[in-house]
């Protein structure tokens, strides 16, 4: 069957959550006996079609609400096309895991401190027990050029140095101010920003540098007009980097708590580069407090800073 197939084949079960605000609905149900998690995306407003916004072929269908001195309020329907003006940007995820279902839920999050003596005893191991247990073949599908490899914007094949910079899934390849691209590392030894110490300085500012370049070149926007950042945590723990444009509001997956600027990341370890020549030990990320937000359905909350807010011992 094809994806359209599959996609029509959706049995709805229940609403994971919503948001009114980024106009998002994320729906639970099943396809062939199997689980499968729709998120749904109104689309941005194409400014190029502006002109015609309000036309009879822009707006085709239109009913008053309201009139109020010098205020009117109505309800319409765009002009719409799946191909040229879409409607809603659809994800399916199908299989889905319970890890899926989760992260998709609506959840209460908590600020939680992440020591060097927590993250050394329990989330690293969290952290292995997630890379061990796989779900990364869509980032071995792209890097060894099985999938989406007619969009890559720009590679560096080296297995060491090199990357892929390519649209993510979240953009709907179009509006331009909402671009978010990725960029994905050949090497496979960086699970998250706590592997990092000064020895990848050179390779994160070079990536930096041409992530910038590639960007701007092809999509004519000023560099000064994106922003790179890693999330922690992240979702997949094989390194990667989020290109998004300035003018995006991202919402939590931007926001404090979630996401740290590449460049913060570089000048933190030019610091601890320079404190290690002091004569220091060895020092990375491993060794700073880091303080982030996690949902009550993240296995990391459940598992481990619950738990501890209990006073109780991890179970991991
Ligand atoms: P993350 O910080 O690990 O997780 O980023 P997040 O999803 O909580 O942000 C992974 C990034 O990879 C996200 O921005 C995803 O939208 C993106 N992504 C995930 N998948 C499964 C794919 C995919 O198959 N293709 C592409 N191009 N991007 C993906």
């Amino acid at each position: 069957s094809t994806p359209e197939d599959d996609l029509r084949a959706f049995q709805f079960e229940r609403v994971l959550n919503q948001d009114t605000g980024r106009k998002t609905l994320n729906l639970l149900g099943s396809i062939n006996g199997q689980p499968a998690i729709i998120t749904a995306e109104k689309t941005a407003f194409n400014a190029d079609r502006a002109p015609a916004l309000v036309s009879p072929e822009g707006l085709p269908s239109l009913h008053l609400l309201q009139k109020n001195d010098i205020y009117h309020w109505f309800m319409g329907t765009l002009q719409q096309s799946a191909d040229a003006a879409a409607a809603v940007k659809v994800n399916l995820i199908y299989p889905c895991t319970d890890v899926h279902i989760k992260k998709y839920s609506a959840q209460k999050p908590h600020m939680v401190v992440e020591t060097p003596e927590v993250y050394a005893r329990y989330v690293s191991r969290y952290i292995a027990e997630k890379v061990a247990g796989g779900r990364l073949n869509w980032v071995y599908n792209i890097l060894e050029h099985r999938s989406e490899s007619e969009k890559i914007v720009y590679e560096d094949e080296d297995k060491l140095t090199g990357f892929i910079l390519l649209p993510d899934l979240k953009w709907d390849l179009v509006t331009m101010t909402s671009l978010y691209l990725s960029v994905i590392v050949h090497r496979t030894d960086i699970r998250s920003i706590r592997d990092l110490n000064a020895s990848h300085l050179a390779f994160l500012r070079s990536m930096r540098d041409r992530v910038l370049s590639a960007t701007s070149d092809r999509y004519a926007i000023a560099s000064d007009e994106l922003k790179v950042y890693v999330h922690y945590q992240p979702s997949y723990y094989h390194f990667h980097l989020h290109v998004v444009h300035v003018a995006h509001d991202m919402g939590s997956s931007a926001a404090v708590g979630k996401a740290i600027l590449l460049d913060e990341v570089i000048q933190t370890l030019e610091v601890m580069q320079r404190v290690q020549a002091a004569g220091g030990t060895e020092i990375g990320y491993k060794d700073l407090e880091i303080t982030y937000l996690v949902g009550e359905e993240h296995d990391l909350w459940r598992r481990v800073f619950e738990p501890l807010k209990q006073g109780l011992e991890p179970t991991i």
